[in-house]
């Protein structure tokens, strides 16, 4: 299978998040992509297409306000990393504010997720990757991998968390819908729920968006992705929730998503982008489920029965020093 990748998304190094009352390292490193790049065939860099496929996704505002947002931290005489600290809650007043903590609380939902100077270009690279990886499937490739890092499914039209600047697999799915796949579904099958993705497509009958993940009762992102959430207006019953509980394994995992496989296939996509996260493996160290990495080959080899040209985009995945093995056993499994 095809792999898409761009140095540039080397270049986001944020320091620290804000974890449990403290400061701790940032899970969401540079060499995360270092460990899956070693593991593949060297991959191919993207394609720029610009910022307007990015656009279909998210709102202009939220694009100015990514690429600006470290050197408006830098000129308030801040150090480091752009982090926020306050919330507008539930943006109840669309108030035009200058200061970039305004700003910051504005276009964010946590404070897991810093800007740093290389951040901006990092995630516009790799919205560009998974573009590039589209690209080619709509060319006729049955499948592509892009490897996007940072990763994107907790990005919302207009904001940023969980380590997540632009949705990826949003941009890509705009996109095959403007190549002609009007009907597109995303599976997303990292270990914590894609929020970003479901805010983005809530109400659009056109993209289903489908995900097993930690039963966010216990587990990051908490308010989004209980089971009763399943779309609405006219996207009522294009959104599956399938929470799963602490210590999930193989057998269960794989039940589950027969139930999600089993409503794409009642949805008939024109094309599949799936969200792939490698934290659902058991030596993850933020993440509680129990996959081992010969596991990652059965839950490919579901998705890949299907026969959708299929664009996989790289989401989570911890345990840099098995992380390049776990991509590699998945993208094995899915075939070409
Ligand atoms: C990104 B992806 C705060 C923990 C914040 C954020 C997890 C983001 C995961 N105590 N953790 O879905 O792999
Ligand atoms: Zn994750």
């Amino acid at each position: 299978m095809l792999a898409f990748f761009s140095p540039q998304q080397l270049g986001h190094v944020p320091a620290r998040e804000l974890h449990n009352g403290g400061w701790i390292d940032h899970a969401e490193t540079a060499a995360r992509a270092g460990s899956i790049v070693a593991a593949l065939p060297l991959p191919l860099p993207a394609v720029d297409y610009g910022r307007a496929a990015l656009l279909a996704v998210h709102s202009v505002e939220y694009v100015e306000f990514l690429a600006d947002a470290h050197r408006l931290w830098r000129e308030a005489g801040r150090e480091g990393d752009a982090i926020p600290y306050v919330w507008p809650v539930v943006a109840r007043r669309p108030l035009k504010l200058a200061r970039i903590d305004a700003l910051l609380g504005r276009f964010s939902f946590d404070a897991a997720t810093p800007v740093s100077a290389g951040t901006w270009d990092a995630a516009y690279w790799g919205a560009q990757t998974a573009l590039t990886a589209l690209d080619t499937v709509v060319g006729g490739e049955r499948s592509a991998f892009a490897l996007c890092r940072p990763p994107g499914h907790h990005a919302g039209a207009d904001y940023l968390g969980g380590y997540c600047y632009l949705n990826n697999a949003a941009i890509a799915a705009r996109a095959a819908q403007a190549a002609g796949r009007g009907r597109v579904a995303i599976l997303d099958v990292d270990y914590h729920h894609g929020n970003g993705t479901q805010d983005i497509f809530w109400d659009d009958p056109t993209v289903f968006y489908a995900s097993l993940h930690a039963d966010p009762a216990t587990d990051y992102p908490f308010f989004w992705g209980h089971a009763d959430e399943t779309g609405g207006g006219a996207g009522a019953g294009a959104t599956l929730n399938l929470p799963l509980p602490a210590g999930t394994g193989i057998a269960p995992y794989l039940a589950a998503l027969d139930v999600a496989v089993a409503a794409l296939q009642r949805f008939a996509p024109d094309l599949l982008i799936v969200s792939f996260g490698a934290d659902t493996f058991a030596g993850d160290p933020i993440s509680g489920f129990a996959l081992a990495t010969d596991d990652f080959p059965a839950v490919a080899a579901r998705i890949a029965a299907c026969g959708w040209p299929t664009v996989i985009v790289m989401e989570g995945g911890y345990a840099t020093d098995a992380l390049g093995a776990n991509v590699a056993a998945f993208l094995g499994g899915f075939g070409a």
